[in-house]
């Protein structure tokens, strides 16, 4: 990317990316398709002029900035300047007052950013060699092995006693922690397939740049593969249960992977990761079929294995993960991410929804559709999973139905099509209300842990879903909207995704990027972002005063705003991918 060097990107390398914003202007900070909408914003109580320079230094647009909307928490006003107009490829700058914003304008201008979201998959991969060749100056040697992971005594059965050892390789670390949770893996799983599915051409075609990318498969699957295989581990095969996580007793400290010494387990099995991993194994085997060739029988494998794990579950439909219950009962107490989700009518819908699909209409999964189905839209979240069976079912509605299809089912695809886009038409409304002009963050409770992806990047999802179904580009245009605002269109003025834009995070809670002695945080991650919940308070100094958009650090201690997770990315991925394809 050509650099326009200016004042502010002078102020922002002096004053290092925590300081407080300095600018009045925030725009997106990493590029804009030709064809796009393109404003910015620009705090002011009254209408301000504005002129943008193309790079020759020649004025090509004019205006005022006007249409102010305030902040709902801050007396405070911004203008929108639409610099739509301006679609030729290019670096611009934006001049309002003495400030001078650089911006560009590209084809393909999300294209690098949506392959280094999926690109931190590969730099999350553990029990392998990261290779300089795919990892460049990340590379790592391979540690965390799990070669010899210990059955925790709340694991323990007839057959694999407690302190017995088995092997759960490979697979992705959660977050900034270096732990395993089968939720979160098979929801992020499930949530990338759902975007796989609306555009699988372009995946087709992304190069990853990964180990595998010589293979054909396409090299998103292949990195999902990754993972499955740690995945597949977790089931035991005496019985289809599904262990909740793989994990140290706790968190390790900030030090890289190969200083790590502490045991680790698998824990008790529960309902949620059984289910969980019945309806992304099942997802998966209909994404991997059509490639035997580079993974001879596993589509077969998966399937199987989501059968087994089901069957486990119908026999075991109440086990909850509390972990502190656990800890009374036996030792060592386990004291890492809990992912303690307790109502499981959400997992069994997806579940039995995509156990349906990939067997092609076994009546078995029939009533569990019918039984777990709620005539209410919700969209994802690693805890509430029913968005991932009605949107296959939405899609559904316009295939062919299987003879022994209900009249039932018929219905209850029908409404989950319709739930899904009143859902998305209500959304869609709350843009203009935004000082930022996204659907995105009228509300406080939007502000909550992860909020950059359950609140933001899942509902543009959901959005590019909607668009896929009808077409209609009022759900393309809401969820770049809310692209744009994880871009830099917001009161921070941050890019939240690591690596890129002129301000974006630089101390992650991540512990590869923490402890590595490299400067830069790993590249393409997007932090989990403001949250009014403040959990990680003791460690993190919030300001007095900050509003719900605000209340962000970008300091490594604050695991509750900062933190890296691949849920989140899962949904960055699919938001930037997906708009990547669109704008083709
Ligand atoms: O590093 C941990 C992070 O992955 C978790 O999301 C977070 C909440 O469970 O906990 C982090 O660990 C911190 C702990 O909770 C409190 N003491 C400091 C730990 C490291 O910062
Ligand atoms: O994403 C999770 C968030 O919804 C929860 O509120 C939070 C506290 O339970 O935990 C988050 O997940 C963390 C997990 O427990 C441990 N690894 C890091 C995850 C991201 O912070």
């Amino acid at each position: 990317m050509k650099r326009v060097f200016t004042l502010m990107t002078v102020a922002c390398c002096v004053l290092g990316a925590s300081a407080q914003p300095t600018s009045r202007v925030r725009m997106n900070q990493v590029g804009f398709y030709p064809q796009q909408e393109k404003v910015a914003v620009i705090a002011s109580e009254t209408p301000v002029s504005y002129k943008v320079l193309d790079a020759k230094g020649k004025r090509v647009l004019k205006g005022v900035a006007a249409d102010g909307t305030a902040e709902p928490w801050k007396p405070r006003m911004w203008q929108r300047a639409d610099l739509s107009a301006l679609t030729a490829p290019g670096a611009y700058t934006l001049c309002v007052g003495k400030e001078r914003i650089p911006f560009e304008i590209r084809e393909r201008a999300l294209s690098d950013l949506a392959r280094s979201a999926a690109r931190a998959f590969y730099l999350q991969r553990m029990g392998v060699d990261l290779e300089e060749r795919y990892a460049g100056k990340y590379a790592r040697p391979a540690a965390h092995l799990d070669d010899s992971v210990l059955i925790h005594p709340s694991a323990a059965g007839p057959v694999r006693r407690a302190g017995s050892v088995i092997q759960s390789p490979y697979g992705w670390y959660d977050a900034g922690d270096y732990n395993k949770y089968i939720v979160n893996s098979g929801y992020s799983i499930g949530l990338m397939l759902s975007v796989y599915r609306l555009i699988p051409d372009y995946f087709a075609r992304q190069n990853l740049g990964i180990p595998e990318s010589d293979n054909q498969t396409p090299d998103l699957l292949d990195e999902i593969f990754f993972n499955l295989q740690w995945m597949m581990t977790m089931q035991d095969p005496t019985d289809g249960g599904v262990y909740h996580k793989l994990t140290t007793p706790s968190f390790e400290a900030f030090v890289m992977p190969t200083e790590c010494r502490q045991p680790r387990y698998v824990v008790m099995k529960t309902t949620a990761a059984t289910l969980d991993f019945a309806a992304c194994m099942a997802d998966a085997s209909v994404a991997f079929r059509p490639y035997e060739a580079d993974y001879p029988g596993a589509a077969d494998l998966m399937l199987g294995m989501a059968r087994k794990a089901y069957e486990w579950a119908v026999k075991h439909p109440d086990v909850s993960y509390r972990q502190q219950e656990m800890n009374n009962r036996f030792d060592p107490d386990i004291t890492t991410g809990a992912y303690d989700d307790a109502s499981f009518r959400d997992e069994w819908f997806w579940a039995s929804v995509a156990l349906r699909r990939a067997t092609r209409g076994d009546n078995r999964y029939m009533s569990g559709v019918h039984d777990h189905f709620e005539a209410k839209f919700q969209p994802s979240s690693w805890g509430s999973v029913a968005a991932l069976g009605m949107v296959q079912l939405a899609f559904a509605v316009q295939g062919p139905s299987s003879p022994n299809e209900t009249e039932r089912c018929v219905q209850i695809k029908n409404q989950s099509k319709e739930l899904l886009l009143e859902w998305c038409d209500r959304y869609v409304e709350r843009a203009q209300r935004n000082a930022f002009l996204c659907p995105y963050g009228l509300t406080r409770d939007e502000y909550l842990w992860g909020s950059n992806s359950e609140s933001n990047a899942v509902c543009g999802v959901v959005l590019l879903y909607a668009y896929k179904l009808t077409g209609d580009a009022r759900y393309l245009q809401a969820a770049q909207r809310n692209a744009e605002y994880l871009l830099g269109r917001n009161t921070l003025d941050y890019c939240f995704v690591t690596g890129y834009g002129r301000r974006s995070p630089q101390h992650p809670h991540q512990r590869l990027s923490e402890a590595d002695g490299i400067e830069a945080p790993l590249p393409g991650f997007l932090v989990g972002g403001p949250n009014i919940g403040q959990q990680d308070r003791a460690e993190v100094t919030y300001p007095e005063g900050l509003a719900p958009n605000e209340s962000y650090r970008d300091v490594m201690q604050s695991y509750a705003t900062n933190e890296i997770a691949i849920n989140w990315n899962a949904s960055l991925v699919g938001l930037m991918s997906a708009l990547d394809a669109f704008a083709q």
